[in-house]
């Protein structure tokens, strides 16, 4: 395929539908993977608050003397700072070094104690939980914080990750809310496909973004049997048809990878035919059903 594809945003801005992810890379690391992805042709970077590296990401986007507009970089707001949008986001740009950002997401729809001690495992053996109320504040009164963002020119676009469709449809529903969100991130792949979430956002002119696209820890997308199949019938890795199966699916895309020639080698997409589309959606069913790898347990249902 060549070149990477874009996707029209419902800002009108165009989203390169290959991206590098950044989630779960070690210290340093978010420097010399966004280094070696940009060399590489991508031009599109997704970083987090969360991750830890916003200073390394911006200090590697700035170095590489690549224009501004050229680029595409998405950052996103903790659960713990759900109730300080502005200052949060004040520190992301801060971190990174640039003048604003194309994309800014919620990471998820629950906010936890600002001052908590646990940011991943918020809910204690003894039931006590570090959630906020969402009487008290909610990710509807995070939204409509973030819209106030778009005012200052350092936010290009909105967002959200981790919403499911009852959450999305309770956000369009709220008369204070009058941006739709450009993007859900969410974890998408052939083991967990997420078809009729993918397809509602869609309807909805929201573009879906799928992280840990190749099975997040151990990657277990590269040893299933029908990618393997067709990567040897294609002559490519597995992970660039778990890859072009994202994009044949019109969705975007973020593979994390720390590795020079692995972050190379994931950008060489194949075009799949709609028969080899197909029968990645499938493979799913065939292993039981969906299989969901990322999952917090905060105590709180988040997924369907
Ligand atoms: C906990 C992070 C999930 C992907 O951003």
């Amino acid at each position: 395929m060549p070149g990477i594809p874009t996707i029209k945003l419902n800002t009108g801005a165009l989203i390169p539908q290959v991206g590098l992810g950044t989630w779960q890379s070690a210290d340093g690391d978010g420097y010399t993977s966004t280094v070696e992805a940009l060399k590489a042709g991508y031009t599109h970077i997704d970083s987090a608050m969360f991750y830890r590296n916003e200073a390394e990401v911006g200090k590697a986007i700035r170095e590489s003397g690549i224009p501004r507009d050229k680029l595409f970089v998405t950052t996103k707001i903790w659960p713990t700072d759900l109730q300080y949008v502005e200052e949060t986001f004040n520190k992301s740009i801060e971190l990174l070094g640039l003048d604003y950002v194309d994309l800014y997401l919620m990471h998820w729809p629950v906010a936890m104690n600002h001052n908590g001690n646990d940011r991943w495992y918020p809910t204690k053996p003894d039931g006590s939980t570090d959630i906020v109320d969402p009487e008290e504040w909610s990710y509807l009164d995070t939204y409509k914080e973030m819209q106030k963002l778009l005012k200052t020119g350092k936010v290009k676009a909105i967002g959200i990750s981790n919403f499911n469709q009852e959450r999305i449809e309770k956000l369009l529903a709220d008369p204070e809310i009058t941006v739709v969100p450009a993007v859900e991130q969410i974890e998408l792949h052939p083991l967990l496909p997420q078809q009729e979430l993918v397809d509602y956002c869609h309807s909805k002119g929201i573009a879906v973004e799928a992280y840990s696209p190749l099975g997040s820890t151990g990657a277990p997308i590269l040893n299933n049997e029908t990618i393997v199949k067709i990567a040897k019938k294609r002559d490519v890795s597995p992970a660039v048809i778990a890859i072009s199966w994202a994009v044949w699916r019109k969705t975007i895309v973020l593979p994390k990878s720390t590795h020079a020639e692995r972050i190379k080698a994931n950008l060489q997409l194949v075009e799949l035919t709609d028969e080899e589309g197909k029968e990645i959606d499938n493979i799913h069913k065939l292993l039981g059903g969906p299989k969901r790898l990322v999952d917090p347990q905060w105590g709180i249902k988040l997924f369907d």
